[in-house]
């Protein structure tokens, strides 16, 4: 009788690095098995699948080379792609730096059910946002696997730009760092020392959530080092904004993001977000990362400044906070139950 193959066998092998599953003969397949199989790019193989793709050792590396070297254990497609903290999604490296456009919103609320929550409700990801809110790393951490259960992708903003934060957060699992207040190339360069691996920046590698908890760390001997580093730089200082030629050409960063609260108050301007001063530096800054081949979001108040940004070119909008879309639609129930009446 033919086996059953279900989306919980297809998950143990992936987390075991097997990219091509050996079995004797076909099993039948569950429609989540199927569907399990082909986001993470796996196939069965009826007969022996070569001695690459077979189960690693529990070292978390193969047993090694004829030189006793250490292989990683999986190759082929799925090898640069992470297991813990994107289960079942592509990496977010093909979504943000796709032609795709993305929707999320700011994550205020320090706990993992909030994420959880949000996560359920459509947004491509959430931005987590450490900047203007109590929450620390183990929180962070804590709330990013709140969102391993969805479909949604958990981007971090940092409070500042340190080793720690940087590494930090991308060492618990984020999918991507938003970097707030840039303001030098000084500035760029620390982000690159921190965020990359060598020999790019002096990032140090460690058996970390991202890696598994080390049973996947083989990886990174197996394709693009920083496949899984996804940086977005954001431009809201008057000082960026004037160094904005040489900071485009930064290639380690794969977006940016204008914050117009920051932007406008760096200029003196704070929260005329009609004023030609600010609308005429956002058009510059859209032409010129466009003219460099980058990719460029922004921060939208509510959903109709988003969807007017988007049709308007950009291509990614961060809407607001769930707290503020929260507090918004409570108001406009109240109104409506009490027939406007206050
Ligand atoms: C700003 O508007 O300053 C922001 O950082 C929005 O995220
Ligand atoms: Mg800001």
């Amino acid at each position: 009788m033919q086996d059953i193959f279900t989306r919980d066998d297809v998950l143990a092998y992936h987390r075991k690095g097997v990219v091509k599953i050996s079995m004797d003969e076909m099993p039948i397949l569950t429609d989540l098995a199927r569907e399990a199989l082909n986001s993470l790019q796996m196939e069965i193989v009826v007969g022996k699948a070569p001695v690459a793709n077979q189960a690693p050792a529990a070292d978390g590396y193969g047993a090694g080379d004829a030189s006793g070297a250490a292989v990683p254990n999986a190759v082929g497609p799925t090898a640069q792609k992470l297991t813990a903290p994107t289960l079942n999604k592509k990496p977010f490296r093909d979504v943000i730096c796709s032609n795709q456009k993305l929707v999320g919103t700011f994550i205020g609320t320090p706990h993992p059910v909030m994420t959880e929550f949000v996560g359920h409700m459509g947004f491509d990801f959430v931005c987590i946002d450490a900047e203007h809110n109590a929450m620390h790393l183990e929180t962070v951490q804590k709330m990013l696997q709140g969102l391993k259960a969805t479909p949604t992708y958990g981007m971090v903003r940092i409070p500042t730009l340190s080793y720690e934060y940087v590494s930090g957060a991308l060492d618990i699992g984020a999918d991507a760092l938003l970097i707030p207040q840039i303001r030098t190339m000084d500035d760029i360069a620390r982000l690159k020392e921190f965020s990359q691996y060598p020999p790019i920046g002096r990032r140090g590698c460690g058996p970390s959530r991202l890696w598994d908890y080390g049973d996947s760390i083989g990886q990174l001997a197996a394709g693009d080092i920083n496949y899984t580093t996804n940086i977005v730089a954001q431009l809201e200082t008057v000082q960026a904004v004037e160094q904005i030629d040489e900071i485009v050409k930064s290639d380690f960063i794969d977006m940016f993001f204008i914050g117009p609260g920051d932007l406008s108050m760096d200029m003196g301007i704070f929260g005329q977000f009609s004023n030609p001063k600010l609308t005429d530096t956002i058009k510059m800054l859209r032409q010129t990362t466009a003219a460099a081949g980058k990719r460029l979001g922004l921060f939208a108040g509510n959903f109709e400044a988003a969807s007017n940004w988007l049709n308007s070119g950009f291509d990614m909008v961060i809407v607001n906070s769930e707290l503020a879309i929260l507090s918004g639609a409570v108001a406009a129930g109240l109104k409506k139950a009490r027939g406007d009446q206050r």
